[in-house]
């Protein structure tokens, strides 16, 4: 599970948008639900770009899919693009808040075209409906 930049400041930024729940809160829910689902999952947060590609560059050798909330970098980033198909491993987008309802500039995402879907407008649910959808696609499989 990746989150890139400001989504340490879950909890204090913008809570009408992104909700009262920090990121750490989400990790251990999103940890109780990889349990439930008998995964082992990895919690990562980076402001960086670069180290985000990083990270999804390394999952090749060590998971078998990808949750992202690529945050701002979803609607900029073709690095990142360009990493998850590199890699090629099943890569589902999520974000907190319904990215189509707001500003033009967050109705485009880059991760899209190379992600096996995206889910967005359910707060913290998002990331444990992103979860399960990977984990059903990687067990359909
Ligand atoms: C999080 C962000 O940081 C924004 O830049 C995206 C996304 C939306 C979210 O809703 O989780 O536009």
């Amino acid at each position: 599970m990746l989150n890139g930049p400001n989504l340490n400041m879950l909890g204090k930024r913008e809570p009408t948008i992104y909700g009262a729940r920090t990121l750490q809160d989400i990790s251990s829910e999103l940890e109780k639900t990889a349990a439930s689902l008998e995964v082992l999952l990895t919690f990562f947060q980076s402001n960086h770009e670069g180290v985000l590609v990083d990270k999804i560059q390394a999952a090749l050798a060590l998971y078998q899919g990808i949750l992202i909330n690529p945050g701002a970098y979803t609607h900029t980033s073709v690095a990142i693009r360009d990493a998850i198909a590199a890699v090629s491993l099943p890569t589902v987008e999520v974000h907190l808040s319904n990215v189509h309802q707001r500003e033009a500039f967050r109705q485009h995402s880059y991760i899209a075209p190379v992600a096996i879907g995206q889910i967005s407008g359910f707060g913290s649910d998002s990331y444990r409906l992103g979860l399960e959808g990977l984990v059903q696609h990687l067990r359909s499989k």
